[in-house]
């Protein structure tokens, strides 16, 4: 019997060569039906757009269907069209709308994927971070950033909604992924700090938006950014812009997911008509141009992977 060793050795045409690596593990690198390197991204993720009335009234009927018991949470994942494994909003982001019922708590757990909420509806509901006890009311946004515990509970006499954005495909991709869930279940050991990094109320982020001055090129309005950014994978956004206004076409290396908290207009992405109104979700993956129209006054919550691709040196913007 001849060795491996052997039998690669005497290999005499290509077309022997193929199968002979290949029961190797090895591929010939000029031969491989797929390039590895191409001129530039290729359209994986498609522009999508979720209606914020279909994912209320789907998370009031799961509020009838499965408790928080059951379920360690209530949440329905926006999923890309064009992902084949029906998780991802964008290559490095998931959204999802959560629900929690009065009297609720979603037990406290930690993972290393960063996460972040901005309230949609319903007053009286909180997140405890690593101990401090954080109420939600509308439009505010809560970070849980990677390895800080985190769960929900409400005090108020009807449903809270909340929109979720967390870089858990970013995490599958990259590998380091952990998760626990508390020991005590729902974290009781808590303090009701008056301020705190995790959060952005809405009131603050409204005073700032008046303070800010419209940028020159036109193309976001008045814009704030939440932290700087607001976590190591994220950074987050709030741009005010007036009825009539039109941007420039823009696009970035940056995957970028969008929700309208106030006004309507829409997107043109790719080519492609998304209208949007309050609570809508609006996937723009990356290296799609995108230019937005605005009917009514409108403030627009913008999520981007932009510190992934500042830190690794791919960001590139062009407007
Ligand atoms: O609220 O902790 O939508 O861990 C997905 C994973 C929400 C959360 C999600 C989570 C959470
Ligand atoms: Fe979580």
């Amino acid at each position: 019997m001849a060795t491996v060793l052997e039998t690669i050795a005497e290999t005499e045409t290509l077309e022997e060569l193929y199968p002979r690596l290949n029961e190797q593990y090895i591929q010939a690198g000029w031969a491989k039906p797929e390039p590895s390197l191409y001129p530039e991204p290729y359209k994986n993720f498609a522009p999508a757009k979720w209606s914020w009335e279909t994912g209320r009234a789907a998370l009031d009927v799961a509020g009838r269907l499965i408790s928080t018991d059951l379920a360690e949470r209530r949440n329905l994942i926006l999923y890309n069209p064009a992902s084949s494994y029906r998780y991802p909003t964008v290559r490095t982001m998931i959204t999802a709308y959560q629900m929690i019922l009065p009297g609720e708590t979603a037990r406290s757990h930690r993972h290393t994927p960063n996460a972040l909420r901005l309230i949609l509806e319903g007053e009286g509901a909180y997140t405890i971070v690593d101990g401090e006890r954080l109420d939600m009311h509308v439009n505010d946004v809560l970070l849980t950033p990677n390895w800080h515990w985190h769960g929900h509970g409400s005090e108020a006499d009807g449903p809270c909604y909340w929109l979720d954005c967390l870089d858990v495909p970013l995490t599958h991709l990259i590998e380091p992924m952990f998760f626990e869930t508390h020991p005590d279940g729902f974290e009781t050991k808590i303090t009701t700090p008056a301020t705190s990094p995790n959060i952005f109320p809405w009131t603050q982020v409204q005073a700032d938006l008046d303070r800010a001055t419209p940028d020159p090129k036109g193309r976001y309005g008045r814009r704030v950014q939440l932290g700087d950014p607001a976590m190591a994978t994220i950074a987050l956004f709030m741009q005010r812009m007036e009825g009539g206004m039109k941007t420039p076409s823009i696009r970035t290396t940056a995957n970028q997911i969008f929700c309208p908290v106030e006004g309507s207009g829409y997107t043109i992405v790719d080519g492609e008509r998304f209208d949007w109104k309050r609570g809508d979700v609006i996937a723009l993956p990356g290296w799609r141009p995108f230019e937005h129209h605005v009917s009514d006054d409108a403030t627009l919550f913008m999520m981007s992977d932009e510190p992934v691709m500042r830190a690794l040196g791919w960001l590139r913007v062009e407007d």
